[in-house]
């Protein structure tokens, strides 16, 4: 007897999503847009006075999501106080210096500038000697989003700022006082919810656009500017997504065209928060073939992982993970009929981005890909053995195979092979042989996000134990302390991460992309399972923010 996932049909009204038109995708916005960005360079080159200013600019800039607009001028800027800073022997010695410290800190080392967490040293002897008297909100905000730059040494940093700031700032919240703007207060808010550098980047605009609009002394065309990209690059977004999405007299509407869903019923049909993850991952207009393609892979992840879990008997995966393994067309009559299409549409979609590559970047990258295929399935095999056998592994022994039946390290390796304009050979074995650690730590917080929200369905279901289970069988935790413990390690791997990031000899685009899909999937669980139910966790709130609301 066969299992359902009991995955509900999509929330999306795919006609309505389709007939969306964009009066922002047109030559004369572009133009007002230009305009605008002229006037800010000026502004951010010549006009503003103090270093302070500048960074605040940077940091709206960031947060408004138009700074890859001025990736020059940033960089410059940054370069040219990093150089002041390491000549001066800078350290914060004063509270009313904190908001400036931090914020530079915090700006420096997400440019991937070297900059210690001695600058504190003053503040971090204030904190353990109960002498840190500043109420300054603005400043512990900042404070506070600096501590999560931290590294796995910088042991300052995440166990003495971090938890002064978290609670200075819960106290503020809970506190009556009125004397802050309510502005203020919705900050001190979204911050404890989540702070910035773990947020998905794209949300987050759309949230400060709001935020930043209730400024007083806001920029004027600052304002215009983010709202009128936000609509152009909205624009452009809409467009993939319709590339994707089924369209009845369209036959280039990718998922209808493939009949997996149609052929396999049990399988989530959710192209729509495939795409979603995709703008989290990378949202510059100009990436939208990587986009799609990485739609596509989400797509067949999803299809695959489904078979693996719900649907195959053992000898039907067994067969199946094989197929990958051989890469041989010529034995699909030995799969049960309903694996063949699944395997069919993988192998076709793989070859034809493998051929795409080889025609504009000459090299042949299939064996990478259909490698990374491989060892996702088996991985998937290794869940479906334990799980049907009834193994309980311990949490050092699931997070070993997990981490790679998360999907990032294949994703990842297409991702690198299609955004890439020069492909090296290097990188790629180093990411076939997964000795990229900071994949791997991508990798680890999707999984154990995914567990926090996906494992209660999936137990009831049917499945292996997951991270949370596989604590509370291993120590005898309770699950919420188990699920304190996943939390804290996610919290650790984002030091791992930060680290990794700095050392790792890839890309930058690259390596930022493998940080935003840890973003994207804390985004994707923050409310539950968003990408099983999304409706009810949020997402599809998200997706209309994102790809449907105008400014
Ligand atoms: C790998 C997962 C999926 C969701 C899809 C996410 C993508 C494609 C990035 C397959 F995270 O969720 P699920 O909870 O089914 O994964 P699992 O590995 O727990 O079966
Ligand atoms: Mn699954
Ligand atoms: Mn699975
Ligand atoms: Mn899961």
């Amino acid at each position: 007897c066969r299992r359902s996932g009991n995955y509900q049909p999509s929330p999306w009204d795919h006609h309505s999503l389709l007939a969306i038109t964009n009066k922002y995708a047109n030559e004369k916005e572009v133009i007002t847009r230009d305009v605008l960005k002229k006037k800010m360079k000026k502004i951010l080159d010549v006009e503003l006075k103090t270093s302070l200013e500048q960074l605040e600019l940077i940091d709206d800039l960031q947060k408004l999501g138009i700074s890859h607009h001025f990736e020059l001028e940033i960089k410059d800027i940054l370069t040219d106080l990093h150089h002041k800073n390491e000549k001066h022997l800078w350290n914060c010695d004063k509270e009313e210096d904190l908001h400036a410290t931090a914020l530079e800190f915090r700006l420096l080392r997400q440019h991937g500038f070297k900059i210690s967490e001695d600058v504190f040293d003053v503040i971090v002897n204030k904190i353990e000697s109960a002498t840190f008297k500043s109420d300054d909100i603005k400043s512990i905000i900042t404070l506070y989003e600096a501590s999560y730059l931290s590294s796995k040494s910088d042991t300052k940093l995440y166990k003495v700022i971090r938890p002064f700031a978290t609670e200075k700032l819960r106290e503020y919240v809970n506190s009556d006082r009125n004397n802050e703007t309510y502005k203020t207060r919705e900050k001190a808010i979204h911050a404890l919810e989540m702070p910035y550098h773990w947020r998905m980047r794209r949300l987050e605009t759309r949230w400060y656009i709001d935020a930043y609009e209730k400024n007083h002394d806001m920029n004027l065309a600052l304002m215009e500017l983010a709202k009128i990209d936000f609509n152009i690059v909205q624009a452009s977004h809409q467009e993939e997504l319709k590339y994707v999405l089924p369209q009845m007299w369209q036959p280039s509407c990718w998922w209808q065209e493939t009949c997996l869903s149609n052929q396999l019923p049990f399988v989530r049909d959710e192209i729509v928060e495939n795409y979603f993850w995709n703008v989290g991952i990378i949202y510059e207009p100009q990436f939208g073939y990587t986009r799609r393609i990485l739609t596509i892979i989400n797509a067949l992840v999803t299809t695959i992982d489904d078979i693996y879990d719900i649907y195959g008997t053992l000898e039907e995966l067994e067969l199946f993970s094989a197929m990958v393994d051989n890469w041989d067309v010529n034995r699909l009559d030995k799969l049960p009929a309903y694996m063949r299409l699944c395997f069919l549409v993988l192998y076709n979609e793989i070859n034809g981005i493998g051929c795409n590559i080889l025609k504009h970047k000459n090299i042949d990258v299939i064996p990478f890909l259909r490698k990374s295929w491989a060892d996702l399935c088996k991985a998937y095999l290794v869940e479906a053995k334990w799980y049907k056998r009834g193994y309980k592994p311990s949490l050092e022994e699931y997070m070993q195979n997990a981490w790679i039946s998360t999907s990032v390290p294949a994703f990842l390796i297409h991702l690198y092979c299609v955004f890439s304009d020069q492909i090296s050979i290097q990188i790629l074995e180093s990411l076939s042989e997964h000795r990229q650690n900071v994949v791997r730590c991508s990798a680890t917080v999707l999984r154990l996000a995914n567990d926090l929200a996906t494992s209660p369905d999936e137990l009831a279901r049917g499945d292996v134990l997951k991270s949370v289970q596989c604590y509370m069988n291993e120590t005898g935790a309770s699950e919420e302390e188990a699920r304190v413990h996943v939390q804290q390690r996610i919290s650790d791997t984002w030091n791992e991460m930060n680290y990794e990031a700095k050392i790792a000899l890839l890309p930058r685009g690259f390596v930022e992309a493998t940080m935003n899909l840890a973003r994207m999937s804390q985004c994707i669980y923050q409310n539950g399972n968003g990408h099983g139910r999304p409706d009810k966790a949020k997402t599809a709130e998200r997706v209309m923010s994102l790809f449907l609301l105008l400014y």
